[in-house]
């Protein structure tokens, strides 16, 4: 059974209903937005422009791990959120970074930020100390290798039995370190390490992750898997309404975080699927 409410670093939120994250890329580099973004003061202006368009929770990120891309030194990368941090620190809605690094999890939620998001999952040393220390709510995700030679062939026995069985690894190991059942959500990664094929399986089994216990997050915004299924191979600008269908479709199998950068058109996506099957249109 999924609790009633996600505990966010102490913020409550509700798990009726979907909630979208924005994403916030303060890299040079990212796929979508890469480099939009990297001036504080125009950074801040976004998260404020992704509250008004419905986000629940905004996430700010300083390492791209979209496939390809390099790690960035520590210092890179706290010189990217920080910044950025000190700005929005009153937003309305609860902040999330995108990180691995222990060191920056604890300055990040010293700065307020209540949920860390590790495409590694708290793997590296350290890190689920930081994340249980802090308070911090997390988001534990799958993901085959490293972004630069994730995709080289990836393979599986069953893509979905083999990240099912990382992501309950994972959360035991968070629930061991003493971080609290209602504030994990798990993450099965899609594009870390998948095929076309592998990326469509999980999403049509997402429902095989219920039991599980823990929320799910996905994050399908503007992927490529999402341009080539949507009309052919898309460039990234071209792929809205291929990500639209494709958060509809994870809400509907059971996904309650969707984690995109076009927040306003999801949000009103997702409340139309959300008001015709709660009811609450009548
Ligand atoms: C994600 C995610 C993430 N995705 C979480 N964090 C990225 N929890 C960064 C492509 O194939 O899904 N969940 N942080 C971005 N990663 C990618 C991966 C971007 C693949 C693009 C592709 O185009």
């Amino acid at each position: 059974m999924v609790a009633e409410f996600f505990d966010c670093g102490g913020v409550l939120l509700p798990l009726d209903r979907p909630h979208v994250v924005g994403i916030l890329n303060l890299t040079p580099d990212s796929f979508f937005d890469g480099g939009r973004h990297t001036d504080p003061a125009r950074a801040a202006e976004r998260a404020w422009r992704m509250v008004e368009e419905g986000a629940s929770l905004v996430e700010l990120g300083g390492e791209s791990t979209r496939p390809g891309a390099h790690p960035v030194p520590l210092d890179e990368e706290r010189r990217r959120v920080l910044p950025v941090l000190e700005r929005i620190r009153d937003l309305p809605v609860p902040l999330a970074v995108d990180t691995s690094d222990p060191a920056l999890m604890r300055e990040a939620a010293a700065c307020g930020v209540r949920l860390v998001n590790d495409v590694r999952a708290l793997s590296r040393p350290g890190a689920l100390e930081a994340v249980r220390a802090s308070g911090l709510a997390v988001c534990l995700m799958h993901m085959r290798g490293e972004p630069p030679t994730m995709q080289d062939d990836p393979r599986y026995a069953d893509v979905v039995e083999d990240v099912h069985g990382f992501l309950a690894g994972r959360r035991d190991a968070a629930l061991t370190a003493g971080i609290g059942a209602r504030s994990i959500l798990l993450d099965p990664g899609f594009g870390f390490g998948k095929t076309l094929a592998h990326n469509c399986a999980l999403l049509r089994a997402l429902g095989r992750f219920r039991d599980l216990g823990c929320p799910l997050l996905v994050g399908l915004s503007r992927k490529s898997f999402v341009g080539a299924l949507a009309g052919g191979p898309r460039p990234v600008s071209e792929r809205l309404a291929g990500s639209l269908a494709a958060a509809v479709l994870a809400y509907g199998n059971g996904a309650t975080f969707l984690r995109v950068h076009d927040v306003a058109a999801t949000r009103d996506a997702l409340a139309l699927v959300h008001a015709i099957r709660s009811g609450a249109a009548a």
